[in-house]
């Protein structure tokens, strides 16, 4: 060979090797919520059945977050890494500063993949990061032949806001155990950190309550469209939370009242009210279907259990605010269920209550706060909640008033965001959707992804804000696939509007790598909809 053509040979190569055929670099990858700052480097890692996962810090927590490492990857790769203190290729490091610092460094090299963190969660959040940058199948049910290349760089990353959450509707269809655990699967891979359970409404009380069992025994035997309905026991519950819990994710539990409670009325006919109108005339303000009557002769009010309503319509129903049983009922159902949640929060509802007098409304939520203060909670309230004085601390959840809002930051008190024309994800997609409402807006993925919590109304500025939430209400959601269509891909986008921050945040970059997410999804056999905004 001659001089020349070596050197052109020598350039070739380091030419081949430099720039050859590797995979996307660790910025191409699918990962959703964008990190705060990702820089690539040449090379890439690949994961072994030889490899093993050490540990270094509190061997405790991190046994369990490997746990969920060698769980997660485990159908898909067939590998069960050894974990230990040894030399290993995957590291978990543990610092074990402040429980509620969320952050992680993520140093992907040739040789390792480490992550670091302050707290346990930190580590989880960069196992789904590193789970992101790995080829999509590994997350799949079945075994997969496919090289476990993951490509080198370094991410250090933290999230925008505190609260991330997304909230089932288990009341107007119920949703049993293992669609939620699926769900709670789902919100942890995209580093969502609270599940609020709307466990009550007008067509069904879905949690038991032992000093009060008629609510499930009668309140949970049927839904929406007349189905059998059902409820979740004290212990299913706690599974719940648990299993919640393990994949760093805590449970708000939600009693919609006043308003939204015919289950109830149904269940406990002594708590129906019948109302003194203005007029002076005694008349019933429940269920048009059937309530408490009034005796003419003695102008006394005879209650009765409202009926079991099957319907979409809402906002007939209330509490009797005036009643001393209906407090006795608050009161034992906030303690029951505080005593087996370990989350700080309450929601105690508080919207649409139509048929609540104004001064009854706010006589009734501000005591409701208390009886949540007295069991060790926060409340969490709808916006019309702010209507009220709220308890310093309460948080307002906006959905529909800016005006309501505005009143919560005037109090000084915290916003959830969840304003329904992007953050709910039972609106339709577009006016064929097969299911869904379309009362607040048609919802496309881009609609989800471009908006930003900080400005989203005049009134509410960015540290008004605890966080952002999506909900997921079931009137036309019947069974997990009905659950998947309406929240993939929207809720990838509501988890980066809560995560990233509104600077880095970018649609067509969010376009790409949710493609990868939907390889990912398919995997796992998740029927998402697909987009026509995305070429999946
Ligand atoms: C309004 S959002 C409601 C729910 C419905 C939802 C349907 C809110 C606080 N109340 O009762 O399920 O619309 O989109």
């Amino acid at each position: 060979m001659t001089y020349q053509k070596s050197i052109i040979v020598l350039f070739l190569t380091a030419l081949v090797f430099s720039c050859g055929p590797k995979g996307p670099s660790l910025d191409e990858r699918g990962l959703i919520p964008l990190p705060k700052s990702v820089s690539s480097s040449n090379g890439s890692f690949e994961l072994t059945s030889g490899a093993s996962i050490q540990l270094i810090g509190d061997q405790a927590s991190l046994e369990q977050l490997a746990r969920y490492f060698n769980q997660s990857i485990k159908p898909a790769t067939g590998f069960e890494l050894e974990v230990g203190d040894g030399e290993g290729q995957i590291v978990l490091e543990l610092f074990g500063g402040a429980l509620d610092d969320e952050s992680y460094e993520l140093e992907i090299s040739s040789s390792q993949a480490k992550i670091s963190a302050d707290s346990p969660a930190g580590i989880f959040y960069g196992i789904q990061t590193l789970l992101q940058a790995f080829p999509s199948q590994i997350l799949a049910k079945s075994a997969q032949n496919v090289a476990w290349t993951a490509p080198a760089g370094k991410i250090q990353d933290d999230p925008e806001y505190p609260y991330r959450g997304s909230m089932l509707d288990v009341a107007r269809h119920f949703i049993g155990m293992e669609d939620v655990k699926h769900y709670i699967d789902q919100m942890a891979r995209l580093k969502l950190n609270y599940l609020h359970l709307h466990l009550t409404d007008d067509q069904g009380w879905r949690i038991e309550i032992k000093s009060w069992p008629k609510l499930t025994e009668i309140g949970g035997k049927t839904e929406v469209g007349g189905g059998e309905g059902g409820f979740f026991t004290q212990e299913n519950y706690q599974e719940l939370v648990r299993y919640a819990q393990e994949r760093f994710i805590t449970i708000v539990p939600e009693i919609d009242m006043p308003g939204h409670t015919n289950a109830a009325l149904a269940a406990y006919g002594e708590l129906n009210p019948g109302i003194n109108l203005p007029d002076g005339d005694l008349s019933t303000v429940n269920n048009p279907l059937k309530g408490s009557e009034i005796d003419f002769n003695s102008k006394m009010i005879i209650r009765q259990p409202a009926e079991l309503y099957t319907g979409m319509e809402v906002g007939f129903s209330t509490f009797d605010t005036d009643l001393e049983l209906t407090y006795q009922l608050v009161d034992d159902v906030v303690r029951e269920l505080s005593e087996i949640t370990p989350g700080p929060y309450f929601h105690i509802g508080g919207d649409e209550s139509h048929v609540t007098r104004k001064d009854d409304y706010i006589k009734f939520v501000e005591r409701v706060q208390d009886i949540v203060q007295k069991h060790g909670k926060i409340s969490i309230g709808w916006d019309e909640v702010a209507t009220a004085n709220l308890l310093p601390g309460n948080i307002a959840q906006f959905w529909a008033m800016e005006d309501n809002a505005a009143l919560a930051v005037g109090q000084g008190n915290q916003i959830l965001m969840s304003p329904a024309k992007k953050a709910y994800l039972d609106m339709q997609y577009d006016s064929t959707s097969r299911i869904g409402l379309h009362w607040a807006a048609y919802i496309e993925l881009d609609s989800a992804y471009l908006w930003d919590p900080a400005n989203y109304s005049p009134n509410i500025k960015k540290s008004d804000i605890l966080g952002v939430e999506a909900p997921l209400w079931t009137e036309t959601v019947e069974d997990r696939a009905d659950i998947e269509y309406l929240t993939f891909p929207r809720l990838a986008a509501l988890a980066e509007v809560a995560w990233s921050p509104g600077s880095s945040r970018d649609w067509e970059s969010f376009k790409s790598r949710v493609a990868q997410l939907g390889e990912s999804w398919e995997a796992q056999g998740i029927q998402f909809y697909k987009s026509p905004k995305v070429a999946w």
